[in-house]
Protein backbone atom coordinates (compact mmCIF):
# COMPACT_ATOMS: atom_id res chain seq x y z
CA UNK A 1 0.00 0.00 0.00
CA UNK A 2 1.14 3.43 -0.76
CA UNK A 3 1.69 6.43 1.80
CA UNK A 4 3.64 9.22 2.86
CA UNK A 5 5.52 9.44 5.35
CA UNK A 6 4.25 12.47 7.44
CA UNK A 7 6.38 12.46 10.99
CA UNK A 8 9.35 10.40 12.17
CA UNK A 9 10.12 10.11 15.95
CA UNK A 10 12.97 8.62 16.52
CA UNK A 11 12.75 5.31 14.24
CA UNK A 12 8.92 5.47 14.26
CA UNK A 13 8.08 6.38 10.75
CA UNK A 14 4.10 8.29 10.46
CA UNK A 15 2.38 7.18 7.16
CA UNK A 16 0.07 8.58 5.83
CA UNK A 17 -2.23 6.29 3.44
CA UNK A 18 -5.49 7.45 2.52
CA UNK A 19 -5.44 9.91 5.22
CA UNK A 20 -5.07 7.13 7.60
CA UNK A 21 -1.81 7.02 9.41
CA UNK A 22 0.17 3.94 10.53
CA UNK A 23 2.75 3.84 12.77
CA UNK A 24 5.57 1.73 10.99
CA UNK A 25 9.24 0.49 11.27
CA UNK A 26 11.82 0.54 8.46
CA UNK A 27 13.18 -2.89 7.22
CA UNK A 28 17.35 -2.41 7.88
CA UNK A 29 18.17 -3.27 4.26
CA UNK A 30 17.50 0.79 3.41
CA UNK A 31 19.82 1.44 5.26
CA UNK A 32 22.55 -1.46 3.39
CA UNK A 33 21.27 0.40 0.03
CA UNK A 34 22.14 3.91 1.79
CA UNK A 35 18.93 4.90 1.68
CA UNK A 36 17.29 6.89 5.00
CA UNK A 37 13.37 8.10 4.84
CA UNK A 38 12.92 11.52 5.21
CA UNK A 39 8.98 13.12 6.25
CA UNK A 40 7.80 13.37 2.41
CA UNK A 41 8.92 10.24 1.39
CA UNK A 42 6.40 8.27 -0.81
CA UNK A 43 6.59 4.90 0.17
CA UNK A 44 5.17 1.39 0.65
CA UNK A 45 3.99 -0.26 3.38
CA UNK A 46 2.84 -3.77 4.72
CA UNK A 47 0.20 -2.56 6.64
CA UNK A 48 -0.31 -5.87 8.13
CA UNK A 49 3.14 -5.44 10.06
CA UNK A 50 3.66 -1.83 9.58
CA UNK A 51 6.44 -2.23 8.12
CA UNK A 52 8.22 0.28 5.24
CA UNK A 53 8.73 -2.16 2.28
CA UNK A 54 10.42 0.50 0.00
CA UNK A 55 11.22 3.96 -0.64
CA UNK A 56 10.15 5.34 -4.04
CA UNK A 57 12.31 7.37 -6.01
CA UNK A 58 12.36 11.36 -4.85
CA UNK A 59 11.43 14.29 -7.26
CA UNK A 60 13.45 16.44 -5.02
CA UNK A 61 14.91 16.80 -1.50
CA UNK A 62 16.00 19.97 0.91
CA UNK A 63 18.40 19.59 3.37
CA UNK A 64 17.32 22.28 6.09
CA UNK A 65 14.19 20.69 6.84
CA UNK A 66 14.77 17.68 5.64
CA UNK A 67 11.99 16.81 3.48
CA UNK A 68 11.42 15.35 -0.01
CA UNK A 69 8.76 15.37 -2.56
CA UNK A 70 8.12 19.20 -2.48
CA UNK A 71 5.35 20.50 -4.88
CA UNK A 72 5.54 23.78 -3.90
CA UNK A 73 6.88 26.68 -2.08
CA UNK A 74 5.13 29.64 -1.18
CA UNK A 75 7.18 32.94 -1.05
CA UNK A 76 5.74 35.37 1.67
CA UNK A 77 7.25 38.82 0.67
CA UNK A 78 6.06 42.42 1.88
CA UNK A 79 6.47 45.71 0.17
CA UNK A 80 7.32 47.54 3.73
CA UNK A 81 9.00 46.15 6.98
CA UNK A 82 10.78 44.26 5.49
CA UNK A 83 10.97 46.20 2.03
CA UNK A 84 10.71 44.09 -0.61
CA UNK A 85 13.52 42.50 -2.29
CA UNK A 86 13.71 41.70 -5.76
CA UNK A 87 17.12 40.14 -4.75
CA UNK A 88 15.34 37.38 -2.53
CA UNK A 89 12.85 37.06 -4.35
CA UNK A 90 15.35 36.09 -7.66
CA UNK A 91 17.47 34.45 -5.54
CA UNK A 92 14.25 32.12 -3.82
CA UNK A 93 12.66 31.75 -7.90
CA UNK A 94 15.41 29.98 -8.56
CA UNK A 95 16.77 27.93 -6.00
CA UNK A 96 13.08 26.70 -6.66
CA UNK A 97 12.89 26.16 -10.24
CA UNK A 98 16.24 24.04 -9.63
CA UNK A 99 14.62 21.67 -7.68
CA UNK A 100 11.69 21.29 -9.30
CA UNK A 101 9.67 23.04 -7.02
CA UNK A 102 6.52 25.54 -7.90
CA UNK A 103 6.82 28.57 -6.39
CA UNK A 104 3.76 30.61 -5.50
CA UNK A 105 4.20 34.19 -4.40
CA UNK A 106 2.37 35.79 -1.42
CA UNK A 107 2.50 39.49 -1.37
CA UNK A 108 1.70 41.09 2.07
CA UNK A 109 1.61 44.69 3.50
CA UNK A 110 0.51 46.13 0.49
CA UNK A 111 -1.56 48.17 3.09
CA UNK A 112 1.38 50.04 4.32
CA UNK A 113 2.84 51.51 1.19
CA UNK A 114 1.35 54.73 -0.35
CA UNK A 115 -0.04 55.27 -4.49
CA UNK A 116 3.44 56.11 -5.79
CA UNK A 117 5.32 53.01 -4.33
CA UNK A 118 2.07 50.86 -5.48
CA UNK A 119 2.67 52.05 -9.18
CA UNK A 120 5.93 50.52 -9.05
CA UNK A 121 4.89 47.31 -7.15
CA UNK A 122 2.13 46.96 -9.45
CA UNK A 123 4.40 47.13 -12.49
CA UNK A 124 6.68 44.92 -11.12
CA UNK A 125 4.05 41.98 -9.88
CA UNK A 126 2.87 42.32 -13.25
CA UNK A 127 5.84 41.40 -14.77
CA UNK A 128 5.89 38.47 -12.59
CA UNK A 129 2.96 37.51 -13.73
CA UNK A 130 3.54 37.87 -17.34
CA UNK A 131 6.65 35.36 -17.30
CA UNK A 132 4.18 32.56 -15.54
CA UNK A 133 4.31 32.62 -11.50
CA UNK A 134 0.98 32.85 -9.51
CA UNK A 135 1.43 36.07 -7.60
CA UNK A 136 -1.51 36.30 -4.57
CA UNK A 137 -2.21 38.94 -1.81
CA UNK A 138 -2.58 38.02 1.45
CA UNK A 139 -5.82 40.33 1.44
CA UNK A 140 -7.36 37.10 -0.62
CA UNK A 141 -7.45 34.17 1.74
CA UNK A 142 -10.37 32.60 -0.43
CA UNK A 143 -7.93 32.41 -3.70
CA UNK A 144 -5.07 30.96 -1.51
CA UNK A 145 -6.97 28.43 0.74
CA UNK A 146 -7.34 26.76 -2.74
CA UNK A 147 -3.57 26.28 -4.02
CA UNK A 148 -2.95 23.67 -1.53
CA UNK A 149 -5.10 20.72 -2.60
CA UNK A 150 -3.26 17.55 -3.17
CA UNK A 151 0.13 19.37 -3.31
CA UNK A 152 3.11 19.23 -0.59
CA UNK A 153 3.76 22.60 -0.07
CA UNK A 154 6.74 24.15 2.02
CA UNK A 155 6.69 27.99 2.41
CA UNK A 156 9.48 31.05 3.12
CA UNK A 157 9.71 34.54 3.50
CA UNK A 158 11.74 37.07 5.38
CA UNK A 159 11.26 37.61 9.55
CA UNK A 160 8.51 39.53 9.74
CA UNK A 161 7.02 39.51 6.63
CA UNK A 162 4.01 38.08 7.69
CA UNK A 163 3.89 34.10 7.39
CA UNK A 164 2.60 33.64 11.06
CA UNK A 165 -0.31 35.81 10.25
CA UNK A 166 -1.21 34.77 7.11
CA UNK A 167 -1.48 30.96 8.20
CA UNK A 168 -3.56 32.05 11.30
CA UNK A 169 -6.04 33.92 9.20
CA UNK A 170 -5.90 31.00 6.54
CA UNK A 171 -7.07 28.56 9.30
CA UNK A 172 -6.77 29.72 12.70
CA UNK A 173 -6.67 25.66 13.52
CA UNK A 174 -3.70 25.80 12.08
CA UNK A 175 -1.73 25.64 14.92
CA UNK A 176 1.34 26.14 13.08
CA UNK A 177 5.06 27.03 15.15
CA UNK A 178 6.42 29.22 12.08
CA UNK A 179 8.83 31.03 14.39
CA UNK A 180 12.36 31.20 12.56
CA UNK A 181 14.86 28.45 12.38
CA UNK A 182 16.91 29.80 15.49
CA UNK A 183 20.60 29.05 16.75
CA UNK A 184 20.94 29.92 19.81
CA UNK A 185 24.54 30.96 20.22
CA UNK A 186 27.20 29.64 23.37
CA UNK A 187 27.35 26.49 24.52
CA UNK A 188 26.93 24.96 21.44
CA UNK A 189 22.95 24.45 22.03
CA UNK A 190 20.83 25.04 19.06
CA UNK A 191 16.77 24.45 18.71
CA UNK A 192 16.32 21.78 16.31
CA UNK A 193 12.68 20.58 15.57
CA UNK A 194 11.27 17.54 14.05
CA UNK A 195 9.41 18.48 10.55
CA UNK A 196 6.18 17.24 10.06
CA UNK A 197 3.84 17.44 7.00
CA UNK A 198 0.14 18.78 8.17
CA UNK A 199 -3.14 19.12 6.55
CA UNK A 200 -3.99 22.03 5.06
CA UNK A 201 -7.43 22.17 2.85
CA UNK A 202 -6.79 19.19 1.42
CA UNK A 203 -3.41 18.98 1.35
CA UNK A 204 0.08 18.97 3.05
CA UNK A 205 2.03 21.68 4.61
CA UNK A 206 5.78 21.34 5.75
CA UNK A 207 5.39 23.10 9.27
CA UNK A 208 8.77 24.69 8.68
CA UNK A 209 10.14 27.54 7.19
CA UNK A 210 12.09 26.48 4.63
CA UNK A 211 15.17 28.07 2.66
CA UNK A 212 17.15 29.58 5.90
CA UNK A 213 20.05 30.15 4.24
CA UNK A 214 20.41 30.19 0.32
CA UNK A 215 24.47 28.75 -0.70
CA UNK A 216 23.91 29.75 -4.52
CA UNK A 217 27.52 28.23 -5.24
CA UNK A 218 26.81 24.69 -5.07
CA UNK A 219 24.87 25.34 -8.52
CA UNK A 220 26.57 25.79 -12.12
CA UNK A 221 26.45 28.71 -14.24
CA UNK A 222 24.44 26.95 -16.86
CA UNK A 223 22.25 25.38 -14.34
CA UNK A 224 21.45 29.55 -13.34
CA UNK A 225 21.11 30.54 -16.87
CA UNK A 226 18.30 28.23 -17.61
CA UNK A 227 16.15 28.53 -14.54
CA UNK A 228 15.26 32.06 -15.31
CA UNK A 229 12.43 30.87 -17.31
CA UNK A 230 11.86 33.96 -19.63
CA UNK A 231 15.60 33.63 -20.52
CA UNK A 232 13.99 30.88 -22.65
CA UNK A 233 12.06 32.85 -24.82
CA UNK A 234 14.70 34.34 -26.20
CA UNK A 235 16.59 32.55 -29.27
CA UNK A 236 20.57 34.12 -29.18
CA UNK A 237 23.43 33.78 -31.91
CA UNK A 238 25.11 31.27 -30.15
CA UNK A 239 23.18 28.50 -28.51
CA UNK A 240 25.65 28.62 -25.09
CA UNK A 241 25.08 31.70 -24.73
CA UNK A 242 25.26 32.97 -21.02
CA UNK A 243 23.84 36.46 -22.07
CA UNK A 244 26.96 38.09 -20.17
CA UNK A 245 29.79 38.88 -22.43
CA UNK A 246 27.94 38.40 -25.70
CA UNK A 247 27.81 40.90 -28.20
CA UNK A 248 24.53 42.70 -27.48
CA UNK A 249 23.89 42.01 -31.72
CA UNK A 250 24.17 38.41 -30.48
CA UNK A 251 22.52 37.90 -27.62
CA UNK A 252 18.67 38.31 -27.44
CA UNK A 253 18.45 38.37 -23.82
CA UNK A 254 20.54 41.48 -23.83
CA UNK A 255 18.48 43.38 -26.24
CA UNK A 256 15.42 42.13 -24.67
CA UNK A 257 16.82 43.94 -21.15
CA UNK A 258 17.78 46.65 -22.93
CA UNK A 259 14.16 47.75 -24.30
CA UNK A 260 12.51 47.06 -21.29
CA UNK A 261 10.65 43.93 -22.15
CA UNK A 262 12.88 41.83 -19.30
CA UNK A 263 12.94 43.48 -15.81
CA UNK A 264 16.27 45.16 -15.13
CA UNK A 265 16.66 43.69 -11.48
CA UNK A 266 15.91 40.46 -13.03
CA UNK A 267 18.71 40.51 -15.18
CA UNK A 268 20.91 42.14 -12.60
CA UNK A 269 20.15 39.55 -10.06
CA UNK A 270 21.06 37.00 -12.52
CA UNK A 271 24.29 38.67 -13.28
CA UNK A 272 25.21 38.51 -9.58
CA UNK A 273 24.14 35.05 -9.04
CA UNK A 274 26.40 33.91 -11.66
CA UNK A 275 29.49 35.30 -9.43
CA UNK A 276 28.38 33.12 -6.82
CA UNK A 277 27.25 36.37 -5.23
CA UNK A 278 26.12 34.23 -2.01
CA UNK A 279 25.03 36.23 0.72
CA UNK A 280 23.29 39.73 -1.04
N1 LIG B 1 0.06 46.27 7.94
C1 LIG B 1 0.22 44.96 7.81
N2 LIG B 1 0.86 44.29 8.78
C2 LIG B 1 1.02 42.96 8.63
C3 LIG B 1 0.54 42.26 7.49
N3 LIG B 1 0.87 40.95 7.62
C4 LIG B 1 1.52 40.85 8.80
N4 LIG B 1 1.61 42.04 9.42
C5 LIG B 1 2.27 42.36 10.71
O1 LIG B 1 3.67 42.18 10.54
C6 LIG B 1 4.27 41.69 11.73
C7 LIG B 1 5.04 40.42 11.45
O2 LIG B 1 4.13 39.42 11.04
P1 LIG B 1 4.39 37.87 11.29
O3 LIG B 1 3.19 37.15 10.77
O4 LIG B 1 4.77 37.62 12.70
O5 LIG B 1 5.63 37.63 10.35
P2 LIG B 1 6.56 36.33 10.20
O6 LIG B 1 7.83 36.65 10.92
O7 LIG B 1 6.79 36.19 8.75
O8 LIG B 1 5.83 35.17 10.79
C8 LIG B 1 3.13 41.50 12.72
O9 LIG B 1 3.09 42.61 13.57
C9 LIG B 1 1.89 41.45 11.84
O10 LIG B 1 0.76 41.90 12.51
C10 LIG B 1 -0.13 43.02 6.46
O11 LIG B 1 -0.57 42.52 5.41
N5 LIG B 1 -0.25 44.36 6.68
MG1 LIG C 1 6.50 34.04 12.42
ZN1 LIG D 1 22.17 35.60 -25.04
Amino acid sequence: MKGQIIKIISNLYFVNCDNEVYKCHSRGNFRNKNILPVVGDFCIIDKKDNYILEILPRKNFLIRPLVANIDQGLIVTSLKTPDFSENLLDKLLLVMEINKIKPIICITKEDLINDEERKKYIEIINYYRKIGYAVYYNTELDKLKKIFKDKTTVFTGQTGAGKSSLFNRLDSRLNLDVGEISFALGRGKHTTRCVELIEIFNGKLVDTPGFSSIDLSIFSKEEIRDNFREFKNYICKYSDCMHTNELIDECNVKKAVKSGEILKSRYENYLKFLNKDKYS
